[in-house]
């Protein structure tokens, strides 16, 4: 028996009854039945439409990395700006159906092959991918039409404080729809940051409405919102996570950098102030990517050391002394760079597990390139000697 049988009788007997019963209804009433009028007008085009999506939540050191809301139903015709929301971590817009760019690539003409952050295979300096970096539109105020072809992007959204020098801040982006389809895009900085576009014919009635798209997005950001929070309350808590014993009555303490799940991460240490005695070794752990530098009395060196290339484009090149390790596996003497190269995910030069042993008393701050404003302090005392 056909599997399509059953829902062919249904359908028959839908036609069926409906006739059955006008006819039945006109011989009550001994009238005619008459044909159902034609539509004679096309179905109605709703006006473009201008709508909001968040990109990203939270401020000072949260970092809800999510568009808000994720999924966004449209209308062909209406044009989407996408507005930066965050003070936590620099995101962009990408629509592509190409392989995605790499957002870190070796500096031309210094060589080249291997991982760029690694300084290996010749290749000595690294910077910002330009196609990341800048928007694929060069014209300032035209806005492109997205049709699920080629390559779209904003440029990096810096928050205010992390914006490098030299470098315009891009805090919206607009692009416009005229084709139904289903389009997803990514953030060109976090790779499991991803929304999704889907179109509807002009004609759709069901689409939501501004307000309706940012109830959802308040919904979203909540409970995301919930994670940094209390985040925070065990953050301000100095709260020593773990101290084990070291060689010779020596502790080894552990600092996180950054706690969380990746899209409501909190960019800050726990704890963010430790004591120590001298000889005792801090190990900092991180999935994610924060650089652990120290140079006490000297300047912190910036993550990005802005340079004009031949056409006098700033190209963001990328400081080795926040990517690659410094002085690894030295005791700290209280002077000089010491960095642990970037850490996190996808093996970084700086693995996922940075280790000091404090060889001399005093206060020492450090912090986050990465995260200017991500900063800690290990106090080193004489363990009453
Ligand atoms: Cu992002």
């Amino acid at each position: 028996m056909s599997p399509l049988r059953p829902w062919r009788e249904a359908a028959a007997a839908a036609v069926i009854i409906p006739v059955l019963l006008s006819l039945a209804l006109a011989a009550c009433s001994g009238q005619t039945a008459e044909p159902t009028p034609e539509p004679t007008a096309a179905p109605e085009t709703f006006p473009p439409r201008e709508l909001k999506v968040l990109v990203g939540a939270g401020e000072r050191t949260a970092a809800v990395n999510a568009f808000f809301p994720q999924r966004l139903r449209v209308r062909a015709g209406d044009t989407v700006t996408w507005n930066m929301n965050t003070e936590g971590d620099p995101h962009s817009v990408i629509f592509t159906d190409q392989r995605p760019e790499d957002d870190v690539i070796p500096v031309p003409g210094t060589g080249g092959g291997g991982d760029p952050l690694y300084g290996g295979a010749g290749s000595q300096a690294s910077m910002l991918n330009p196609k990341i970096l800048y928007p694929s539109n060069p014209e300032e105020g035209s806005v492109e039409v997205w049709r699920g072809s080629g390559y779209v992007n904003s440029g990096i959204m810096f928050p205010k404080i992390q914006a490098p020098p030299g470098l315009p801040l891009i805090d919206t982006f607009s692009l416009k729809f005229d084709r139904p389809g289903v389009y997803p895009y990514v953030c060109g900085m976090h790779d499991f940051h991803q929304g999704v576009i889907v179109v509807e014919p002009a004609t759709a009635r069901d689409v939501p409405e501004q307000d309706e798209i940012d109830r959802v997005a308040l919904k979203e950001i909540e409970p995301l919102k919930e994670i940094t929070d209390s985040l925070y309350v065990l953050q301000s808590s100095d709260r020593v996570l773990d101290q084990e014993f070291g060689p010779g009555g020596t502790s080894v303490y552990v600092v996180a950098a950054g706690m969380g799940p990746p899209e409501a991460e909190l960019t800050e240490f726990f704890p963010g102030n430790l004591t120590i005695d001298k000889g005792d070794t801090v190990v900092w752990v991180s999935s994610r990517w924060h650089s652990i530098v120290f140079n006490p009395g000297g300047p912190f060196p910036p993550m990005y050391t802005p340079q004009e290339d031949d056409v006098g484009t700033v190209q963001m090149i990328i400081n080795p002394l926040v990517t690659l390790p410094v002085r690894a596996g030295q005791p700290f003497v209280g002077e000089g760079v010491y960095s642990s190269g970037l850490m996190g995910y996808g093996q970084r030069p700086g693995g996922v597990g940075y280790s000091l042993t404090f060889e001399v008393e005093g206060v020492f701050r450090y912090l986050c390139p990465v995260h200017p404003g991500m900063a800690g302090t290990i106090t080193v005392g004489d363990g009453g000697a």
